[in-house]
């Protein structure tokens, strides 16, 4: 019964966000974009591959990116913030645990409406879409697939509305490819744990409320413990000077003999897996959000090509940018089609972590090169924030590193066909 009421109150929300008219609020300032025009390419009619509820889902999100995101995502990108204020629309929309049961207070969707969900969110900014993965796939997921039940009830409701915000602490300054050889580590001391170690490139860490920390017991096992911002000892400096992802707060997780509560260790799973297996989700989710990133790029390429002339015509009408044209919206299809199939296998259960490398890598670099030659069809004004394609570019340069490089990708894919780890 509570099941259902929660889902009828997520569907009017997204009936009301629905009806919200004249989304642009575009103030001209010189820091910001140019008014959001965006119409989402869908050569293949994948539209009707779509349920209603994908389709509401799917629209919502584009709405909510519309109003909230695109007016401030560039001031906010140019100052290197992450824009706050957005948090309690994207918990609104269900973008913090799309697939996590409403009981805990997710949105109970299905695979294709959290792709759905990540790809808008994407087309708006990288950034922001790295925060709903990281709180949906790699703070909520952990808690709700190894976490106890009191965890579970402390946690997953406070994260689903934003009131909590977490990150993932799986990456450490000498063990990044290689997370197994990580050298965090807790000790029992009988009434708490006590945790060393250090982590880095952590999305969210400098506002965190909690950490979703993977750090070895004194026999080398790894295990998942929640740290709570406050506990003496841990610390969150800020990563500053990047190019790449500014709208998107980075940190270091720092340890130096904290006292972890006994009752702050997931119990569920333990082994390199359990990290590995939440990246599964949120790598399928980049699948996804890559897919956002190119339609944007694509979009505004093919605005601007039909009308900007030079030589009495629209530059559309030359060979040289049909062909860019061209294999943009060809490339973006077939990551549609690898997505959406991708997300039918996962509401299967069917979907293998070999399957999703090969989509999160495919996408990502479908859309790095969409992003490239998009802005180059802009000429000189592609390289402005007067347009979102540069801050697309390079966001995108972070996202084909993080949740496993472009390399170690081929890898497992390389892995999976034949047998051999050649890591
Ligand atoms: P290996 O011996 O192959 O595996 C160890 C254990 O893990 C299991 N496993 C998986 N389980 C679930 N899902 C997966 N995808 C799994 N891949 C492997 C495996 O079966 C084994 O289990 P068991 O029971 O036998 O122990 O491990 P390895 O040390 O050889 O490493 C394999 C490799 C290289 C593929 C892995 O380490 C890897 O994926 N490296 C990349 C690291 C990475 O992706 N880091 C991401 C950090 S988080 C992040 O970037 C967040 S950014 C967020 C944002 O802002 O959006
Ligand atoms: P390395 O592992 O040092 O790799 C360097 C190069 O060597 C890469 O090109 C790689 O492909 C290549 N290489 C490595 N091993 C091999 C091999 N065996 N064979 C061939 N080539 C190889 N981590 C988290 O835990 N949580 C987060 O929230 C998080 N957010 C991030 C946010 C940003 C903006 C960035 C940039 C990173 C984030 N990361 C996070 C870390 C990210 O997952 C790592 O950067 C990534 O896994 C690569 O690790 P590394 O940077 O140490 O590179």
């Amino acid at each position: 019964m509570l099941k259902q009421v929660q889902h009828e109150v997520y569907i009017e929300e997204i009936k009301r966000l629905l009806l919200i008219k004249d989304l642009v609020t575009f103030v001209g300032n010189t820091t910001q974009m140019k008014p959001d025009q965006f119409q989402a390419p869908d050569y293949y009619n994948l539209d009707e591959l779509l349920t209603d509820e994908h389709k509401m889902v799917r629209d919502a999100t584009r709405e909510f990116v519309k109003r909230e995101v695109s007016p401030i995502i560039e001031e906010a990108a140019q100052k290197a913030e992450f824009p706050k204020q957005i948090i309690n629309g994207l918990a609104e929309i269900g973008a913090f645990g799309p697939y996590i049961p409403e009981e805990y207070g997710g949105a109970g969707l299905d695979q294709i409406s959290y792709g759905l969900i990540m790809q808008e969110i994407e087309r708006g900014d990288s950034g922001v879409r790295s925060t709903a993965s990281v709180q949906s796939s790699l703070v909520m997921y952990p808690i709700f697939k190894y976490g106890t039940e009191e965890q579970k009830q402390k946690y997953l409701p406070k994260l689903a509305t934003g009131e909590m915000i977490g990150c993932f602490g799986l990456t450490e300054p000498d063990y990044g490819s290689n997370p197994g050889g990580m050298v965090s580590n807790f000790k029992d001391k009988g009434d708490h744990y006590l945790l060393n170690g250090a982590k880095m490139w952590i999305s969210n860490a400098p506002f965190a409320d909690i950490a979703i920390v993977w750090a070895k017991n004194e026999e080398g096992r790894i295990h998942g413990l929640i740290v709570e911002r406050g506990m003496e000892g841990f610390t969150t400096p800020e990563t500053h000077n990047k190019w790449s992802l500014r709208a998107s707060a980075t940190g270091e997780l720092i340890f130096d003999n904290v006292k972890v509560p006994k009752e702050n260790l997931m119990p569920n799973k333990s082994g390199l897996g359990a990290p590995l297996g939440c990246l599964d989700s949120a790598r399928y989710g980049i699948a996804w959000g890559a897919i956002g990133a190119a339609m944007d790029c694509y979009d505004t390429a093919l605005r601007y090509a039909k009308e900007r002339v030079q030589f009495d015509k629209p530059i559309a009408a030359t060979q040289l940018q049909q062909k860019k044209l061209a294999e943009m919206i060809t490339e973006i299809t077939k990551a549609q089609l690898m997505a959406w199939r991708l997300g039918v296998l996962r509401n299967e259960g069917k979907a293998t972590s070999a399957q999703i490398s090969m989509a999160k890598r495919n996408n990502v670099e479908m859309a790095i090169k969409i992003a490239r030659e998009a802005r180059q069809i802009l000429g000189g004004m592609g390289i402005t924030g007067e347009y979102s394609i540069m801050r697309h570019m390079m966001n995108l340069e972070s996202v084909i590193t993080y949740e496993g490089t472009h390399d170690i990708h081929l890898l497992i894919t390389g892995m999976d066909i034949t047998g051999h780890p050649a890591f």
